[in-house]
């Protein structure tokens, strides 16, 4: 105990410490001016965001898997950790020898720079905050370092003799620890400052407030009676905007400007074209009921919504641009980066893959790609559903890969049939008797048209079918069980429109989507 708390005061310890207020000075400073750049450009987001960029297929599926839309606070807290560890070495590296600290401080410094100027839309310029906190950070490093050299020699057991030792290392010691408090005050003041900032000077989300979308000149079909689950708990057949799932790499959600948004259309096409905005809100839009699916989606989980959304065919789009022969896929791309690989030939049939500006009525939200996304039935998001969406390249499935194509993940993908058990809850605790069991099922474009439950290994029989909608929306389920008494397994397994029954066959999401029946657990009393 005695020696950890003279290792506490002794001057390794307290150059970990100077080593971590001076990364909290290059990340504040860098948050408090970065509110003047673009905001991507800040040296957390900047690196988590290369991080993910360099994720492979395992690691996602595993960060999904186990913290699920919380995937980028433990991102964050992974960083913060790594950041704060680094720190300590340098700190102490610094101490021992100031040149190879400086050295580490403008590698780490060249590394964030690096991961800020290749994000996608950044500008050379955007790379001036993270300059500005490096050199702060040097800065205070070297203040806190002199006030640290000025108590050498250091004492043997500094506890032991700092009461009845000459004044110096006492004073010295008051000295490091009020600038360690002082630079720790100013950061958190900065990084506050920055925060508050950012948020004033952006006005997106005003915007976005204050517009008012079109009606469609096609409105949605009427959602008929009937097609929310007969079993209380069920999922609402419409997922509101903010419960709707959330997945995407973007680490700071992309504030784009509606009247400078524009959608470049190019490649192997007779006509470019540019759509700006404007040009959306006086089209035909249409709108529909969709339900979108993450492939990234666990057997039985819920990275799934159904929204109603506003917006224009691609196919009219297509039909302006006039795809070439040869032609069988397009490459959307966000403004942050990230790009899918949509067959050709899905976007121009007649399942209204779309550019959407509305969602349940409301402008996109921030998070699910305002001003414009696109929204394609039938394909998991990664190859489909592209947020912030600003170019549509024709292309060839041969000669472009899209962004998770290249991490490992399919260059296509369909979604698969999946019935999802509700309620009850896995290892929910239920009265004997009348048990209502209930759930979702999708396959989207081909419809659901039977979900069938299975009691431990007894025989499999058919549900209760809510009304559907239509082939691109989910379609609920109920089943009266009678329960009883013991631990028992109950199983849900779907059938689509074309007779083909859900696969037992258990796959990972990787590369293009889990499978398998879902068992729910539970006890009946
Ligand atoms: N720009 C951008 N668009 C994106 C993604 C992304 O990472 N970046 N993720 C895709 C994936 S994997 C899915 S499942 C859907 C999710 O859409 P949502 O967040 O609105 O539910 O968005 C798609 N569009
Ligand atoms: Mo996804």
């Amino acid at each position: 105990m005695k020696k950890l708390t003279n290792w506490l005061k002794g001057p390794t310890a307290l150059a970990a410490l100077a080593g971590v207020a001076a990364a909290a000075v290059v990340l504040s400073v860098a948050e408090l001016i970065g509110a003047f750049f673009t905001a991507r450009a800040t040296p957390l987001i900047a690196l988590g965001s290369t991080f993910i960029d360099f994720t492979p297929p395992w690691l996602k599926d595993f960060a999904i898997a186990t913290f699920g839309t919380n995937d980028k606070a433990a991102l964050f807290a992974g960083m913060g950790l790594t950041i704060l560890l680094l720190a300590c070495v340098l700190g102490v590296v610094a101490y021992r020898k100031w040149a190879l600290g400086v050295a580490g401080v403008l590698l780490m410094g060249a590394v964030i720079v690096a991961s800020v100027v290749t994000r996608a839309s950044v500008k050379p310029l955007d790379a001036i905050p993270s300059l500005i906190g490096t050199v702060a950070g040097l800065v205070v490093l070297r203040l806190l370092m002199t006030r640290l050299w000025r108590m050498r020699p250091w004492p043997a057991a500094a506890a032991d003799v700092a009461a009845k030792d000459t004044e110096r290392p006492a004073t010295t010691r008051r000295a490091f620890f009020a600038a360690t408090g002082i630079t720790a005050a100013a950061a958190a003041t900065a990084a506050t400052g920055g925060r508050l900032l950012s948020a004033a000077r952006s006005n997106v989300a005003q915007a976005r407030g204050s517009l008012q979308l079109p009606s469609p000149a096609k409105a949605a079909a009427a959602v008929p009676a009937g097609v929310q689950s007969a079993a209380p708990g069920v999922t609402p057949w419409v997922t509101p905007n903010n419960e709707f799932y959330r997945i995407d790499t973007a680490l700071s959600v992309p504030e784009i400007n509606a009247q400078e948004w524009e959608l470049r259309v190019h490649g192997l096409v007779e006509q470019e074209i540019t759509l700006t905005f404007q040009d959306l809100l006086d089209a035909e839009l249409i709108e529909s009921h969709v339900t979108l699916t993450c492939v990234s989606n666990p057997v039985g989980g819920n990275l799934a919504g159904n929204a109603k959304w506003l917006g224009l065919p691609i196919r009219e789009v297509l039909k302006m641009a006039r795809p070439k022969d040869g032609a069988d896929m397009v490459l959307s791309t966000s403004e942050d980066g990230f790009s899918a690989s949509t067959p050709l030939e899905v976007l121009q049939d007649d399942r209204d893959a779309m550019l959407a500006i509305g969602m349940n009525g409301e402008p996109l939200p921030l998070e699910h790609g305002y001003p414009v996304r696109m929204v394609v039935p039938g394909l998991y998001g990664f190859v489909s559903a592209t947020k912030w969406v600003v170019d549509l390249e024709v292309t060839r499935f041969a000669d472009s890969k899209a962004y998770w194509t290249d991490r490992g993940w399919s260059e296509r993908g369909p979604i698969k049939t999946m019935a999802r058990v509700e309620v009850p809850r896995s290892f929910a605790q239920v009265p004997a008797g009348k048990v209502a069991v209930g759930g979702t099922a999708w396959a989207q474009t081909r419809g659901i048209t039977k979900v069938e439950v299975q009691i431990d290994n007894g025989p499999w029989t058919a549900a209760v079918l809510s009304t559907e909608a239509s082939v691109v929306t989910w379609r609920q389920w109920s089943f009266e069980w009678e329960a009883t008494p013991g631990p028992h397994y109950i199983k849900a397994r779907a059938t689509d429109g074309t007779g083909e029954v859900q696969t037992d066959k258990r796959a990972d999401p990787v590369p293009d989507g889990a499978s398998g029946w879902q068992s729910v657990m539970v006890t009946v009393q």
